[in-house]
């Protein structure tokens, strides 16, 4: 399969610096313009500054990019055309030469295929609420399962019924690992009545329980949840206001499938008249903090 990289992180495989790779739905179709721009590049150095190097992932004129130079980053925050590219999406997207963006399923999948074990993200998508009638899970769920690799994130997101989205992790074999805390966070709040797998008090504990899951032979991706700082989230409270007042608007639209999980951050964020994006910017800033550490101390395991 062909991938292109771009000089940075080409020279990082080559050289087997520690890599973190990244989505860009979250730029094309999760933040608003021009705060996308801004936050992803700011991620990217974020990510720099800890010592480790940065791989975005998308599809440009078909063809697969791990490493977006900036100029491209820029431009898939821009652009109006892009696809939101599941793993079901990428054959259609490339084959054509679209431009297309990637979910965690999709960018997870195409993240070790290049070598890279530590991947950053948000919130994962999971098991939707009133998924008994619809049916609505996210591929995130199934190709957590079938990719060894970390995901370090801020919990699932709060708009899932995020019960179901627990059962789904612990059918699919997929440990739930809270970062500094037992409980799990989710998305807006760093806390909640659910309970993570195992706890981890530092990123060598993380890379050290993936390094084993390798040595195991299992398959599974570990999920790493870290909370979101406190002085920026909403309460468990506030969160479930404004994603009851969301899931309402969007039911009257009729908006369902891969058009829900955009439709809900963007309602949400207009509801709490920024807010909600303020969180956004907040937790994905932690998260690549979080990520870098832990892909440099795999890095020392490895060499
Ligand atoms: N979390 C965010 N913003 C996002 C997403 C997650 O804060 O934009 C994206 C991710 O790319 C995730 C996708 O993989 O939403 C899930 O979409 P779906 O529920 O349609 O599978
Ligand atoms: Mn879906």
């Amino acid at each position: 399969m062909k991938i292109r990289f771009n000089e940075e992180v080409r020279e990082a495989l080559k050289n087997k610096r520690p890599l973190v790779a990244l989505e860009t739905t979250i730029i094309s179709h999760g933040m608003p313009y021009p705060r996308n721009i801004e936050i992803a590049l700011e991620v990217e150095e974020t990510i720099r500054k800890e010592g480790a190097i940065p791989a975005t992932i998308g599809i440009i004129e078909g063809e697969i990019v791990v490493g977006l130079t900036k100029e491209e980053i820029i431009e898939f925050g821009k652009r109006e055309d892009v696809i939101k590219c599941s793993l079901r999406d990428l054959a259609y997207v490339s084959l054509n030469k679209r431009w297309g963006s990637t979910t965690v399923a999709a960018s997870i999948n195409l993240a070790k295929k290049a070598g890279i074990d530590v991947f950053v993200t948000g919130g994962i998508g999971g098991v939707h609420r009133n998924a008994e009638t619809t049916f609505d899970i996210s591929a995130d769920l199934d190709e957590l399962e079938k990719t060894q690799i970390i995901t370090v994130c801020a919990g699932p997101k709060a708009i899932l019924d995020v019960a179901k989205t627990v059962e789904y992790l612990e059918t699919k074999g997929v440990p739930v690992i809270g970062y500094k805390t037992s409980k799990l966070p989710l998305f807006y709040t760093p806390t909640s009545n659910f309970n993570v797998t195992h706890k981890v008090n530092s990123a060598e504990e993380a890379a050290a329980i993936y390094a084993h899951q390798i040595k195991l032979g299992l398959p599974q991706a570990i999920l790493v949840c870290n909370p979101v700082p406190k002085e920026a989230s909403f309460t468990l409270e506030e969160a479930e206001n404004l994603i009851m007042l969301a899931l309402k608007e969007a039911k009257k639209k009729g908006i369902k499938g891969k058009e829900e999980t955009p439709f809900l951050l963007s309602k949400i964020n207009e509801l709490s008249k920024g807010r909600s994006q303020y969180i956004n910017e907040a937790l994905i800033i932690n998260n690549a903090k979080i990520g870098a550490r832990i892909a440099i101390c795999l890095n020392k395991g490895q060499s």
